[in-house]
């Protein structure tokens, strides 16, 4: 498999990503071990100011210590099932970083999906390091600028692509993965973060 990262050009963000980081076989066993092993739940959010299920199936996995809100809930992390050590390793040596947690995400069809939203809670620090692993069905990831309408960027994310948002990316751009009436099959999503101490 090749597993070059190119550059994605998109102003005042630094975006890389390799579409075949995992070969077809990995991604599946991964996607398969996940789904077995991932204590999915259904979290909710804050939706002009009442609190609705948020479409998606979700599990906060880290170390201990690396606890994180988002939506105005704080989760403690679920330990590490087996199926994601590995891989977390071998993200955090593609990304330069040691990851001690991961947003796993499950979008089970099409009517799941992600509002526009930053990574820029206060314990990822500044200019964090976010590294998407995509599962399953592939689905289309957008960024949009905070301030410069028209200005962003849409790809899909097919099973087996990495994608490493840096630098003032978090601060600039919104990202959202869009709900679609196309018919597809469900998808898993990993964004290894590290929680600052
Ligand atoms: O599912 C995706 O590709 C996006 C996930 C995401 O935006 C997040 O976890 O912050």
């Amino acid at each position: 498999m090749d597993k070059t990262f190119e550059s994605l050009t998109l102003p005042g963000a630094s975006l890389a990503w390799c579409p075949g980081w995992l070969d077809p076989d990995a991604s599946r066993a991964l996607f398969v071990a996940l789904m077995a092993q991932v204590p999915w739940q259904q979290h909710h959010v804050r939706l002009f100011g009442r609190c609705v299920a948020a479409p998606r199936l979700s599990c906060w996995i880290g170390d201990p210590d690396a606890s994180y809100a988002y939506s105005g809930t704080r989760f403690a992390p679920h330990p590490w099932p087996d199926a994601l050590r590995a891989v977390r390793d071998a993200v955090g040596e593609a990304a330069g970083v040691r990851f001690n947690s991961v947003l796993a995400n499950l979008y089970r069809d099409g009517r799941d999906g992600m509002g526009w939203h930053s990574d820029d809670e206060r314990e990822l620090g500044p200019g964090p390091v976010i590294a998407s692993l995509s599962l399953g069905a592939t689905r289309r990831f957008s960024f949009k600028h905070r301030t410069r309408p028209g200005v962003g960027l849409t790809l899909p994310l097919p099973a087996g692509s990495l994608l490493l948002m840096r630098g003032a990316t978090q601060q600039h751009y919104r990202h959202a993965l869009p709900k679609t009436a196309r018919p597809v099959g469900p998808r898993i999503n990993l964004t290894f973060r590290r929680i600052l101490g």
